[in-house]
């Protein structure tokens, strides 16, 4: 990719001139409609008006969209080399306790805090004996999205620190042969041994105390899981994470305020996680060259002479559109995560934007095998009445012919469901394809692409059934489903390394423009992703700080 001494690539079709390129960008905003906006129920834009082509509202040398694990990454090492960064997040930050002295709310108790602009929660496991145990709740930002597109309905995290917020913190790391199928451009041996333990270490990744493991009331539902595994000769990981293990055991020992074992993770933790706040983004911002824009949502992304206009929405916490700016800057990050960072693009090419995207944008799309189910556990075999929310074990077959990681998930319900709960990764070569048009984003996966993924899982818990003599739970997803065959967690592709971008993140056809997330990874990678997230990030950032950012302030 050639580079012209205005920042622009040569790449380009038709050149698009600066103030053409504004005028596109803002005139986008009265044809958005309802369609370019968020995952939330449909909601008023008709604040919006049309603004006549000006001057950016702002303008920044480095611009980061969305504050998860990429752009994290992102903001963190362009100002730790003494750059200054500004970050859109679309939803808010979450630093401040509601009425009950609580930043977050419990699994249990959701409220306005819990889901992104939702009146009833809507969550993978929603049924109890068959009976929609959903909660109607306040209509706020909260921190959990779930966008249903196609057959799939998407979970991610809204607000800074992305789904670090919402996450279980599990970071296990991938296995070198998933990597090398997956990511083929990547150096093995390099990503091993370099931006892994780089990212683990950054993360603030640690293990469990086997000895507390093993003996608190709080992983008992673990340890059956683990026994049940082993006696059908499956190998039982113990997983690394995000969550202070130390300030768990104090948890216990009630000393300290509680969080995982006061039923807390999926809307957010209180206490103990490592979220990204006190990890990448809270050293990113020590720096004093970090600034975020929060309630902002990017629109459309158009190129021109000194780099890159961003339109962008903002919202109140009613989720009335208050407001629209651009920004324009040299270099853009877009970061919005495998669902975000597609639409963005796809969404500015639709408007005649962003022509000069590879035709790959939108494909290499996966939900990274994930596969919820649940065994009905004897009577006399309970899991335990206090459950921690964060997973440590993993039962592991991928080495065998139906490959899948099953963690052992927890149900922190208060009282003993005879559920043994699990959230496997079955391997599934299938990807979705993504597009823009007038219904706005589109995605093309439908349940029978998701078989794969459920027949890998289904085999290897089938023997754990004949062995134990049990079966699986029919009431969990309604309609009698043993298997969700229509939820993520993990959502990956749209923009894969090596397609839509080059081996390390670059936009090819467009100089400056990087994509530095999930949608870097192609449809699986085997065990949760946001360690292989983190690294592959950092491995982009070495390759521009020390490329087209060399030397340069
Ligand atoms: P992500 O972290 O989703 O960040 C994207 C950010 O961009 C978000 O803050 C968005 O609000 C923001 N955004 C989106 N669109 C826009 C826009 N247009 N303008 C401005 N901002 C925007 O992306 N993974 C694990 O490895 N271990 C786990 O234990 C685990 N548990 C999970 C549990 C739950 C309930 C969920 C939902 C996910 C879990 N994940 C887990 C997945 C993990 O959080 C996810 O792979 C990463 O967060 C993806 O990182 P990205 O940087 O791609």
């Amino acid at each position: 990719m050639s580079k012209l001494n205005n920042g622009v690539s040569a790449g380009w079709g038709p050149k698009v001139s600066r103030r053409a390129a504004l005028a596109s960008a803002l005139g986008g905003f009265a044809a958005l409609s309802v369609a370019a906006t968020s995952s939330a129920a449909p909601h008023s834009i008709t604040g919006l008006r049309q603004v006549p082509a000006q001057t950016p509202d702002r303008t920044v040398e480095h611009l980061v969209i969305g504050t998860g694990y990429g752009g994290a990454v992102a903001a963190f090492r362009l100002a730790e080399a003494g750059h200054s960064v500004h970050m859109l997040e679309m939803g808010k930050r979450w630093d401040k306790p509601g009425p009950d002295g609580k930043v977050f709310t419990r699994m249990a108790k959701p409220d306005s805090r819990s889901m992104w602009f939702r009146r009833r929660t809507e969550m993978p496991l929603s049924y109890f004996l068959g009976i929609d145990i959903g909660k109607d709740i306040g209509y706020g930002p909260g921190v959990l999205d779930r966008r249903k597109l196609g057959g799939m309905n998407v979970y991610q995290g809204k607000g800074v620190g992305g789904g670090s917020l919402v996450n279980g913190g599990i970071a296990p790391r991938p296995r070198p042969e998933v990597i090398a199928r997956q990511l083929p451009t990547v150096d093995t041996d390099e990503f091993f041994d370099t931006y892994l333990p780089r990212a683990e270490e950054r993360l603030g990744i640690t293990m469990i105390r086997p000895e507390y493991l093993e003996e608190s009331d709080y992983y008992k539902f673990s340890r059956t899981g683990k026994q049940d595994a082993a006696a059908a000769g499956y190998n039982v990981l113990t997983v690394p994470g995000t969550y202070d293990f130390e300030y768990m055991e104090r948890e216990e020992r009630g000393e300290v305020p509680k969080s995982a074992l006061d039923g807390q993770v999926i809307f957010g933790n209180d206490h103990g996680k490592k979220d990204l706040t006190k990890t990448y983004l809270g050293r990113a911002e020590a720096t004093g060259r970090v600034t975020i824009d929060t309630m902002t949502e990017a629109l459309t992304i158009a190129p021109n002479a000194d780099g890159y206009l961003v339109a962008a929405q903002i919202r109140d916490e009613n989720n009335k559109i208050v407001g629209e700016t651009t920004y324009q800057t040299a270099k853009l990050y877009v970061s919005a995560g495998s669902i975000g960072t597609t639409e963005l693009l796809l969404r500015s090419r639709s408007e005649g934007l962003l022509t000069d995207l590879d035709s790959s944008i939108g494909t290499g799309w996966g939900p990274n095998g994930n596969v919820m189910f649940g065994r009905a556990n004897h009577l006399w075999r309970p899991t335990g009445c206090k459950h921690s929310t964060i997973p440590v074990m993993a039962i592991d077959a991928w080495g065998t012919e139906n490959p899948c990681l099953t963690e052992v998930a927890p149900l922190p319900a208060g009282a003993d469901l005879f559920v043994q709960l699990y959230l496997g990764i079955g391997d599934n070569p299938n990807e979705g394809v993504m597009e823009y048009g007038h219904a706005g984003l589109t995605l093309d996966w439908n349940p029978s692409m998701h078989s794969p993924s459920i027949n890998n899982v289904r085999s290897t818990f089938d023997k754990i059934n004949r062995e134990q003599g049990t079966i699986y739970r029919s009431d969990l997803f309604g309609d009698g489903k043993e298997f969700s065959d229509d939820f993520t967690y993990h959502p990956l592709g749209g923009a894969v390394l090596g397609r839509a971008c080059d081996d390390f993140g670059r936009v090819k056809g467009y100089d400056g423009l990087y994509v530095t997330d999930g949608a870097l990874v192609p449809q699986i990678v085997g065990v949760n992703p946001f360690l292989a997230i983190t690294a592959l990030a950092e491995r982009l950032m070495d390759s521009v700080l020390a490329g087209e950012l060399a030397g340069a302030r």
